[in-house]
Formats: structure tokens, C-alpha cells, sequence
């Protein structure tokens, strides 16, 4: 596409490459069928072309959108028997987390009413489990969310692997997102996680469509992955019919006593290009800047909103590391220019 502007010279006109699919900037069909191929191409687009065409997708297939502000809390904290790499809360690692008994309803409660008087419109609730196991601990999951829901808020849970019936009981309990991350490709899962298979993974988030609960998943990158992972992450995640109506992409927060504490950090860049494609390729699902913000950097930040993330995680803890400060976080959305949902203002 040549830009012609009146005001300069012939010789100072410039070409950006335009070999893009116009179609799917303009809004048509969402697809399904991405290639493996397609999606690393995307990824590795110039990052000038990619920002532009992940900023033309958002912008058509989202129009006036907001940055949804979500706020996390754990109920059930550490001692988790599964293996996960990169997890403060697993009992294979041996990280400063201790485990501390769930809370109950009614201090969740407080904390989702807290959250919302701060401007949240999402609850988002954790548990270090494995699975979820029938008994006083669902039930009192049960109540939490109605409470969450009652508050007016979206209320969404990560609980690990779930059943067909519990997954229609939660629903009936108002529930609007179960969270059940796939976390890395196919191929590298293996080097992360031992005691639980990705076929598990995908069956957990088939149960939760099944119940008309929506999806929340998406993945971690800096865990040793290549540019193959995540794209093959990615195209996952794409191929998804729906597509995951949520999509959060976290930067690995190397936690010390884990097999990751020593991975160094991403470059912030990697982020943009993760939170680009995800964008580009699910235009309509909410794509969640999540873990790691921190080493991120403001202006990483705001170069993945510009291309297309649109919710973060609002409070100064995720489950058990820590997120940047909630005065910070209203100073760089106002900074950008960016419409969230202060309520409080
Ligand atoms: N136990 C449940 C499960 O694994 O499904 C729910 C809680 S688990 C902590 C939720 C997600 O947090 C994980 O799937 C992973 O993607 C993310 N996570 C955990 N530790 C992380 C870390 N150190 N850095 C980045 N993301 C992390
Ligand atoms: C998600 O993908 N990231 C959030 C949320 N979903 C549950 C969790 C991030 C956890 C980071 C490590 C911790 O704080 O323990
Ligand atoms: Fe951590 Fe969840 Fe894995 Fe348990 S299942 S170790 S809480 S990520």
C-alpha cells in the first residue's frame, strides 16, 4: 500500500508490506482452521505489520471496547499434587508457599464486593487442586459463586479437572467462565507437566462448553518453549470451534524452589507478539495481558494493549506472586487513554 501524504516528496513515499487478508481484517466468519504455518507466519510478522493488523482486527471486530479490569483471588492456596513446572503451589516444588486452608464464603465475598467498589467487573476465584472433588469444598464453590453473581460481577473459577456434573452444577450456579489453561504446545507439555495429560486438559474444557459454561484458556510462554511452541499453542487454541471466549497469556513469573526459578525473563517484545497473533487470529475472544506484567515494562504493556488485549488483572497479588499496584495500573490505562470501568470515579 503506497501512503501518499501531499506534503512530502515523491522520493520520501514509503511501502508497508500489505500482503494481508483483507477479509479477515474487515470482519467476516471467525475461522477455525488455521494452519500451523499461518499462525507462525503471523507471529513472525514484522512487528510493524503485526501491530497494525492485530490494532485494524481488534479495532473492526471489537468496536468501542473496553479493558475489562479483573480481579483474582485464591481461596485455596498451595499443596497442589500435581507436577506443573512452573507452579509456586505444587507440592513437588519447594517454594515459600505454604498451604493455607480454603477460605470461606463469606471472606470471598467481602473480597469480590471490595474488588467490585475498586472497579472490577470480573471475580475471579483459584483453587490449588488437581480436580474438584464432590463435598463441603464444591458446595461452599457453589455459594461463592451465587454470592459473585448476586454482586453483579462475571465470576469465573479455576479448579483444575472438572466432571460433567459438576460442570452443569456450576453453571446452574451462575457461573459465567471456568479458566483451564492449556498452557504450552502440544509437543513441549511433557517437559512441564507429568501428572496430568493435555487430552485431559482438552476433555476438562469440552465439559465446560458442554455445560454452557464459557472458556477460559490460554497458556504461559518463557518456559523454555520455541517459536513453533507457541505458535502451536496458538493455533490450539484457534482451532477451538468456538473459539475460547477468553484467552489469557501470561509471561512465566520464575518462581524461586521451582525447576524455572532460573529461566530468564522474555523479551517484553515476545508478549506484544504473542498478544498480536492471539488477536489476529481469535478476533473476538477477550485476550487477557495476565502473569508476569511486572517484568514488563509500561510501555510493553501498552503496546500489548494497543494490539489488542483487553482485560488485565487489577489488585496487587494474582494467586500467590504479585502484580503490579493498582494506583500504577490506573496511571498507565489513563496514560494510554484507555476506557476501563473505574466505577468508582
Ligand atoms: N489448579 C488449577 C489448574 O491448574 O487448572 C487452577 C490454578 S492454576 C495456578 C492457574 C494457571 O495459572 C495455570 O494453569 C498457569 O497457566 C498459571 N500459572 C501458575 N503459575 C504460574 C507462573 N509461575 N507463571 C505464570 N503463570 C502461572
Ligand atoms: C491465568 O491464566 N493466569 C492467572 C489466572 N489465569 C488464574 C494465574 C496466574 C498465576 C501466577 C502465579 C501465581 O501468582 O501464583
Ligand atoms: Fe499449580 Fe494448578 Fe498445576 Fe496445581 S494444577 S500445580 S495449582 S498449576
Amino acid at each position: 500500500m503506497t501512503l501518499i501524504n501531499p506534503n512530502i516528496q515523491e522520493s520520501d513515499k514509503f511501502t508497508i508490506n500489505d500482503d494481508l487478508d483483507f477479509d479477515l481484517i474487515k470482519g467476516g466468519d471467525l475461522r477455525h482452521d488455521w494452519s500451523l504455518e499461518e499462525v507462525r507466519e503471523i507471529l513472525e510478522l514484522p512487528l510493524m505489520d503485526l501491530l497494525w493488523r492485530a490494532q485494524i482486527v481488534h479495532r473492526s471486530y471489537n468496536p468501542g471496547y473496553k479493558v475489562q479490569l479483573a480481579s483474582l483471588l485464591s481461596v485455596k492456596t498451595g499443596g497442589c499434587s500435581e507436577d506443573c513446572s512452573y507452579c509456586p503451589q505444587s507440592v513437588h516444588n519447594e517454594t515459600k508457599v505454604q498451604p493455607i486452608p480454603a477460605l470461606q464464603v463469606k471472606s470471598v465475598l467481602d473480597r469480590a464486593r471490595a474488588a467490585k467498589d475498586a472497579g472490577a467487573d470480573r471475580f475471579c476465584m483459584g483453587w490449588a487442586w488437581r480436580e474438584i472433588k464432590d463435598g463441603n469444598a464444591f458446595d461452599s464453590m457453589l455459594e461463592m459463586v451465587k454470592g459473585v453473581r448476586e454482586l453483579g460481577l462475571e465470576a469465573c473459577v479455576t479448579a483444575g479437572m472438572i466432571t460433567d456434573s459438576q460442570a452443569s452444577r456450576l453453571a446452574d450456579a451462575g457461573l459465567t467462565a471456568y479458566n483451564h489453561n492449556l498452557d504450552t504446545s502440544p509437543e513441549h507439555y511433557s517437559n512441564i507437566i507429568s501428572t496430568r495429560t493435555y487430552q485431559d486438559r482438552l476433555e476438562t474444557l469440552r465439559r465446560v462448553r458442554k455445560a454452557g459454561i464459557t472458556v477460559c484458556c490460554g497458556g504461559i510462554i518463557g518456559m523454555g518453549e520455541s517459536d513453533s511452541d507457541r505458535a502451536s499453542l496458538l493455533k490450539v487454541l484457534a482451532t477451538l470451534d468456538p473459539h475460547p471466549e477468553s484467552v489469557p497469556i501470561n509471561a512465566l513469573v520464575a518462581v524461586e524452589g521451582t525447576p524455572m526459578e532460573d529461566l530468564s525473563s522474555i523479551d517484553p517484545l515476545e508478549m506484544v507478539r504473542m498478544v498480536a497473533t492471539a488477536r489476529i487470529i481469535m478476533p473476538k475472544s477477550r485476550i487477557r495481558l495476565s502473569a508476569g506484567r511486572q517484568q514488563l515494562g509500561r510501555e510493553a504493556q501498552i503496546l500489548c494493549l494497543q494490539s489488542g488485549a483487553d482485560s488485565i488483572f487489577y489488585g496487587d497479588t494474582l494467586l500467590t506472586t504479585s502484580n503490579p499496584e493498582v494506583e500504577a495500573d490506573r496511571k498507565l490505562l489513563a496514560d494510554a487513554g484507555i476506557t476501563a470501568n473505574f466505577s468508582q470515579e
